[in-house]
């Protein structure tokens, strides 16, 4: 009935289209769209190709299209260094200030972003998209009357590089002060009239057609092998742009549609009515308030948004997502732009394998393998191990950091998505070689590391839990400071995390059938380790000592990582462990920064209470103005505000969407349970989704009804039996 009433309404916007060439009306459910241009960068619409990145301002007189390479980095091994803007292409077309019928819109059918207005009788079009087939950014201006562009394009860059403006091109190149090489190119079609150079750009008259395409490289490697870096780009910036221009436009966007397809269509998810008739600025605010159930469209577009954000900014030999993907304006971004690994750079990747995108996970496997490989090399000497290696809060993509915040227990949380990479995956070569020894060095590292605690238990000598300390001051009470380091022995978190990475090697060495009497020492160790704990007021205690208060609200709720991402405590089988998490769940509240408003989606996902995770999800879906302090919300482009922008909260809550619908990280006796619909909230009576994963290796498509599951199909794509749970 829902779709029936969205294609009617389709048919009449095409039919009007026809008449009158006015753009107006609803667009399709898989469209963010927008009627003036954006005026700040969070406004802006983002295309990515998973390394070449741009945010597309829409703008009348001038388009702005800041753009991103996701290789340019400063600093080294050592170095923390940041992750640093590109430059930007700008499209000049005097007298388009007084636009009329104006519509900007970001396609996640197609992965296209368009701009379309009208100036007197001529209607102007702009299609932008970042191609990964062809390795350039392409914009496409189009009048519907021949000979009506008039344009000025240039080309700028953030770090003094060399411009060279050419006949129909522009080249800029220069080195940032690690020595990184870095080129951006520009090349200029027009099908009709005229291509100069003019002062410091291109300019192009009479034309009705005219294609810029843009190539970006820098001489980065992704190999500690190499010192980290390869040739200078200019030879393989030059070929993407010649190659691409050699091709015309239509197979051009016919083949990145393709690909970005060959990613976006394994899945698909309906939750109900859906407002695609209000733009999406307004959309955001139309939405707020009341109980949530007014605009389940926007969730679906909300997860749809977080999967086409992976598919842009994370592909297959390349770096992971860091905490603004690949898109970023700043010299100097928030936290660096890097990799924290105490939740960030983790929740990134949580939603890869469960929403059928596993290969794209691949980039950040690599990362933590490469971590473990520069930390093992030139591991400074306050993290110094003989087995194994451990982390710091924030890195790079060359294993340099911040030297704030040593984080333990970080290699371990890493290391697990090389385990459920394999869990989704099914690749035994793959946990055989990569996932099963990164284990297992860890799992030594950890049985040289803990110490006997309270009644023979193996705790922790160091815990933290992030990000805050309990501190006695000099009144004898016991305040929770925050960024407080202290040490904590056996706070919960590392306890946990230790535990997890345990299950995680038991089950490996199982499945691969291989060291069985150090299995045994480690189920030993295991079993001994200092469990969660129920405090005072009912509480999952934080720390070992019952310090928790009930009015903490630290956005961080690392002692629950039991619940999610780890396995140790769910409502089946550890019901008194998961009713003191909801009880210090309820106690954090319902508040936070965007991140932390996700992972509260996730632990009310597995706590089986699906109106709090909707709760959560709501809350994350209010409006935050560009220059908006407010904690946890979505700015006009649907961008995670922290603030600032972080996408961890974009990728976390379609994690959290995931586990709301489909879990299967409960394991008996080697067979995955599949619990489907665990925590459907009131606000998603009727849906449907298609293309989910499991654990195991299933593929699971439901439909739901009255808030009832009325069909299920489940795929086992290796034949491998699992168990099923619905409806409790
Ligand atoms: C952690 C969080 C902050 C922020 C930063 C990138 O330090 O505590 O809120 O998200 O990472």
């Amino acid at each position: 009935m829902v779709m029936r009433c969205v294609l009617a309404r389709a048919l009449v916007v095409c039919g009007f289209l026809l008449l009158s060439g006015v753009v107006e009306g609803a667009e399709s459910s898989g469209t963010l769209w927008y009627e003036q241009p954006a005026k700040a960068w969070q406004e802006a619409l983002p295309v990515g190709n998973g390394r070449l990145g741009a945010m597309v301002f829409g703008g009348l007189e001038e388009e702005r299209l800041q753009f991103n390479e996701q290789t340019l980095w400063l600093g080294d091994e050592i170095e923390m260094g940041s992750y640093q803007p590109f430059g930007d292409l700008f499209i000049t077309q005097a007298g388009h200030g007084e636009a009329t019928d104006y519509r900007r819109r970001l396609s996640l059918d197609e992965a296209v972003a368009t701009v379309s207005y009208r100036v007197g009788e001529v209607r102007y079009t702009r299609e932008v998209f970042s191609s990964a087939p062809d390795q350039v950014l392409v914009v496409r201006l189009t009048a519907d009357r021949p000979a009506a562009i008039q344009t000025t394009i240039r080309l700028t860059d953030m770090h003094q590089a060399k411009i060279a403006v050419g006949s129909s091109g522009i080249t800029a190149t220069g080195a940032l002060a690690n020595g990184l090489a870095y080129e951006s190119q520009v090349l200029v079609q027009a099908d009709q009239g005229t291509v100069s150079a003019v002062g410091d750009g291109l300019a192009v008259s009479g034309a009705q057609f005219v294609t810029v395409y843009l190539a970006a490289g820098t001489s980065f490697r992704n190999d500690p092998a190499a010192r980290w870096r390869g040739p200078h780009p200019h030879e393989q910036v030059t070929r993407h742009l010649r190659e691409a221009a050699a091709k015309p436009y239509d197979a051009l966007r016919a083949a990145h549609v393709a690909d970005y397809r060959s990613w976006a269509d394994r899945m698909s998810i309906d939750l109900g009515p859906s407002r695609d008739d209000l733009p999406t600025d307004r959309r955001i605010v139309a939405n707020q308030g009341g109980d949530g159930t007014a605009d389940p469209g926007l969730d679906a577009l909300f997860f749809r948004y977080g999967r086409y954000l992976l598919i842009s900014s994370s592909r297959p030999g390349g770096l992971p997502a860091n905490l603004q993907g690949i898109w970023n304006q700043d010299l100097k971004p928030a936290w660096y732009s890097g990799y924290t690994t105490n939740i960030n750079v983790e929740m990134n990747y949580w939603l890869a394998e469960p929403t059928n995108l596993s290969e794209l996970h691949e980039p950040m496997l690599t990362w933590v393998r490469n971590l473990a490989t520069v930390r093992k090399k030139n591991a400074q000497p306050a993290i110094a191990t003989d087995r194994g290696w451990i982390a710091y809060s924030t890195n790079n993509p060359m294993g340099g950091n911040s030297t704030w915040g040593l984080h333990r227990p970080g290699s371990a949380w890493l290391t697990q998505h090389l385990w459920t990479h394999y869990e989704f995956s099914g690749d035994r070569t793959f946990l055989a070689q990569v996932a099963y020894p990164a284990l297992k060095e860890l799992v030594e590292y950890w049985q040289g590391y803990l110490v006997p605690g309270p009644g023979n238990t193996l705790i922790t000598p160091t815990g933290w839990s992030p990000e805050h300390g309990p501190v006695k001051g000099k009144d004898g009470k016991i305040r929770l400071v925050e960024g407080n380091r202290d040490p904590q022995p056996g706070a919960s978190y590392d306890q946990q995390i230790v535990h997890d990475l345990f299950t995680n090697y038991l089950d490996a060495a199982a499945d691969l059938g291989v060291d069985a009497d150090y299995r045994a020492t480690v189920a030993g160790m295991r079993d001994r380790l200092l469990g969660p704990k129920i405090g005072r007021w009912g509480q999952l205690q934080e720390w070992m000592e019952d310090v928790d208060q009930q009015d903490d609200r630290h956005r961080h709720v690392s002692h629950l990582f039991a619940v999610h991402p780890g396995r140790q405590i769910n409502p089946v089988t550890t019901p008194e462990l998961a009713k003191a998490a909801t009880v210090s769940l309820l106690a954090r509240g319902f508040g936070g920064t965007g991140w932390s408003k996700a992972w509260k989606i996730c632990f009310w996902a597995r706590l089986y209470h699906g109106d709090n995770a909707h709760r959560m999800l709501h809350a994350l879906l209010t409006f935050v103005p560009a220059t908006g302090r407010s904690q946890g919300g979505v700015y006009a482009n649907l961008f995670d505000a922290h603030p600032p922008f972080q996408i961890d909260g974009n990728f976390g809550a379609v994690a959290g969407m995931t586990e709301m619908m489909l879990q299967s990280h409960v394991r008996e006796e080697g067979v995955y349970r599949l619990d489907l619909l665990p925590s459907l909230p009131k606000a998603w009576p009727e849906g449907r989704v298609r293309g989910l994963r499991a654990r195991g290796g299933f593929e699971v498509d439901l439909d739901w009804k009255q808030g009832r599951l009325v069909a299920a199909t489940i795929t086992s794509l290796r034949g491998n039996p699992c168990r099923v749970r619905s409806g409790g």
